[in-house]
Formats: structure tokens, C-alpha cells, sequence
């Protein structure tokens, strides 16, 4: 992996073989794709299975050919119209020298990252080299795919930097705030180095066979409406430039997930994505109103529905679809990742009336 241009090394998909790929485009198709965030994890018993054997999740990410079969699973199971390579956005911290580790029960621990000394510390571009797993696995993928599209990711640089800062999962997320407010030279240091290291990888993961990218900013929401330009989305912006500015990946779909930050959606409409995924908290409809047409809105069902009755389930489905309407443009998924103790029949419910209700709004 290098910063100078890349060329896939495989052919990544045509817009004619996928309705996702196409809905990116911004062309008509007779039905809603569909996927779901966090569909490879763990409501899916075979996955539990691996993870009960394998005992290490980073483990499990680094290791390409199991990374390849994890992703497989739903994608087998259930008529999905993507996939997403089986990783996490906080490998990359790893890679830049921050400790990390999964503990059962607890979620990801980061040895803290907290005075510019230890922001120094850590490596920036070269980050991306030690993770060139990724790219064997996303190789691996997309040869078992055949038509479905792969999607490649990273977290947003605030987001990743919250769990560096804070240590692992907040729910105030005050030592990094703090850090806005008090040390702002050493946060940019921190989120810059993430950024340049970001968008090498996720070059990487197009030339290794990605059709399209996402980038997770789940912690956007909660900055202050005047910082998130400053700590969040400056930074995401720099990521597509610099995506946009590489032929090799030029024409790769951009999708940007910042939760809760549905108040800024006319500022998120301007920062190159090809695409933007909501929370469950907006009516797509009144989304539409703030984001041009030419952008495509993916989203958004609560995924606390999945756990309810099959009969809420779909009117759950039916009212995300109807507050879209049949205009092109929009990929059905949930408004944050799947939940564990989803019952997997739930997601073959989905997955079938989003087709056919889709359908029908589509020729109404
Ligand atoms: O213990 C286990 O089995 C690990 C559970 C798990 C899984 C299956 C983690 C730990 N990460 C993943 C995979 C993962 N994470 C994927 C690929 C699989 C897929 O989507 O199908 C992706 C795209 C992510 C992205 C991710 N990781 C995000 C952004 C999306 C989101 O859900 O908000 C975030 C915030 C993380 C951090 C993370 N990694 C793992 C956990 C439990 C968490 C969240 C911790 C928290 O809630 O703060």
C-alpha cells in the first residue's frame, strides 16, 4: 500500500449487476435494496459459535479466511443486497500503536491516548500497512461474492478518537470533550493523523475489491452543533477529497453514518458523500428536504423493532418506505447496527417485505 495512485487490482462490480450499486448512482430501480448495519455479528448463532472458538475477536478480524466466512454468513442466510467486511472501525488505532482489546461484557478497552506526547507517539500514515489483512480478506470476499457488492469502512476520526481518548465505550464522553475544549492542538494532531491514515486504508480496500465505502461517525451526534464542523465533519470531508482527487477510486460510493446529527444534514449534504445514512429519529421525507436529490438517504428502522412483533415489525418497515416514497434514492437498513438478541427469522421478515412493500410504492 502506498499514497500514490492505486488501480483496482479487481474488477470491482458493474452498476448493472447491483440494485445498490445502481440506487448509489442515483438510477431508478423496481425495488428498495437492503442491507443492515452490524448484520455480520452476533444475534447470528453461527457467528456466536466462531466467536466462542476463536476467543479473540481482534484475532478473528486478523485472520482473512475466517474474516471472508463471517461475512458470508448473512449474506448466505438472508437475500441482502451488500455485504460489509467483517472488521471494526477501531483496528486502525491499533495500528497507529494504541493498545486495544475486546473484553466479553465490556466492549473495546484502548490503553488511554491523552497528553500530545502520546498523540506523537503514535504512527499516522503508515498506520494502514499493518492492516493489510483487511485487504486479503476483503480479496477473499469479494472472489465468493460474485454479484453482491462489498462494502469497505472505517470510523470517522472523531469517532475512533473517542474510544482512544475515552479509553473504550462513554456514555458522557467528558475526557474527550474536555480535550475539545481545553487541548484542542493535541485532539487535531490526534484526528488529523487518523484522517490521512483513514483515507489510505480505505484506498487500499477499493483496490483490494470494495465497491463502495462507509465511514461510521456513531458519535457525531453528541458534539455541540457549533464543533462538529471543527472535530468531526472537517475531518470527514478531508477523507472524500482526498477519495474524489484518486482516479482509482473516484467513482467508488462514498456513505457517511453520522448518528444523531440530523440537525446538520444540510452541512453533511456539502461534504462530497454520494450518500447519507440517518438515524431512526427523522422522517426520511422531511431528511429529503435538506439533502439534494442527487444524495442518496439510507436508513432508517429503529432496530429495537426487529425485537418486537413480526406484525409492528412491518408497519415499522412500511412507514420508513412510505416516508420515503417511490422516488429513487433511497437504501433501506436500520438506524444503528442490528441488536444481539435479534431473532434471525426477524431479519428474513425484513428482508422480504422490504422487497415487496418497496415494490408496490414503487409502482403505485
Ligand atoms: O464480542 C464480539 O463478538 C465483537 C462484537 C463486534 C462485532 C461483530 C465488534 C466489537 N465489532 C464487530 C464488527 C463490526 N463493527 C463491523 C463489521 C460487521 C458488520 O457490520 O456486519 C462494523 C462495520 C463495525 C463498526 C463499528 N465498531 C462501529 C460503527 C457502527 C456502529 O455500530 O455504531 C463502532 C462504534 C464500533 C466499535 C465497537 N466494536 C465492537 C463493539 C461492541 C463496538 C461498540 C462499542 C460501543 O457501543 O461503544
Amino acid at each position: 500500500m502506498s499514497q500514490t495512485q492505486i488501480i483496482p487490482e479487481k474488477s470491482n462490480l458493474s452498476d448493472s449487476d447491483s440494485v445498490f450499486l445502481k440506487t448509489l448512482r442515483g438510477e431508478a430501480v423496481d425495488r428498495t435494496p437492503v442491507w443492515l448495519m452490524r448484520q455480520a455479528g452476533r444475534y447470528m448463532p453461527e457467528y456466536r459459535r466462531i466467536r466462542k472458538e476463536a476467543n479473540d475477536f481482534i484475532k478473528m478480524c486478523e485472520n482473512p479466511q475466517l474474516a471472508c466466512d463471517i461475512t458470508m454468513l448473512p449474506i448466505k442466510q438472508f437475500d441482502l443486497d451488500a455485504a460489509i467486511i467483517f472488521s471494526d472501525i477501531l483496528l486502525i488505532g491499533q495500528a497507529m500503536g494504541a493498545d486495544l482489546s475486546f473484553v466479553p461484557g465490556k466492549g473495546p478497552i484502548f490503553e488511554p491516548v491523552r497528553t500530545r506526547a502520546q498523540v506523537d507517539a503514535l504512527l499516522g500514515v503508515e498506520a494502514a500497512e499493518k492492516l493489510g489483512f483487511v485487504g486479503d480478506a476483503i480479496g477473499r470476499t469479494v472472489a465468493e461474492l460474485g454479484n453482491t457488492p462489498l462494502i469497505g469502512f472505517c470510523g470517522s476520526p472523531w469517532t475512533v478518537a473517542t474510544y482512544m481518548v475515552e479509553g473504550g465505550s462513554s456514555k458522557q464522553f467528558d475526557v474527550i470533550k474536555q480535550m475539545a475544549w481545553s487541548a484542542p492542538e493535541t485532539l487535531h494532531v490526534l484526528l488529523e493523523k487518523l484522517a490521512q491514515a483513514s483515507l489510505v486504508y480505505l484506498k487500499s480496500q477499493v483496490q483490494a475489491g470494495a465497491s463502495a465505502l462507509m465511514i461510521f461517525d456513531t458519535w457525531g451526534g453528541i458534539l455541540p452543533f457549533h464543533a462538529f464542523e471543527e472535530f468531526s465533519m472537517g475531518y470527514m470531508q478531508k477523507i472524500i477529497a482526498g477519495l474524489k482527487s484518486d482516479p482509482a477510486t473516484q467513482n467508488t460510493p462514498v456513505i457517511v453514518f453520522s448518528k444523531g446529527a440530523n440537525t446538520v444534514l444540510p452541512a453533511l449534504s456539502k461534504i462530497g458523500a454520494d450518500a447519507l445514512s440517518v438515524d431512526w429519529s427523522v422522517n426520511l421525507g422531511w431528511a429529503r428536504q435538506f439533502v439534494p436529490q442527487e444524495i442518496i438517504l439510507q436508513g432508517n428502522l429503529d432496530p429495537t423493532l426487529l425485537l418486537g412483533s413480526p406484525e409492528q415489525l412491518r408497519a415499522g418497515i412500511q412507514a420508513v418506505l412510505e416516508s420515503y416514497g417511490p422516488k429513487p434514492g433511497h437504501i433501506f437498513n436500520l438506524g444503528h447496527g442490528i441488536l444481539p438478541q435479534t431473532d434471525p427469522e426477524q431479519v428474513k421478515r425484513l428482508v422480504a417485505w422490504v422487497r415487496e412493500i418497496s415494490q408496490t410504492i414503487k409502482n403505485s
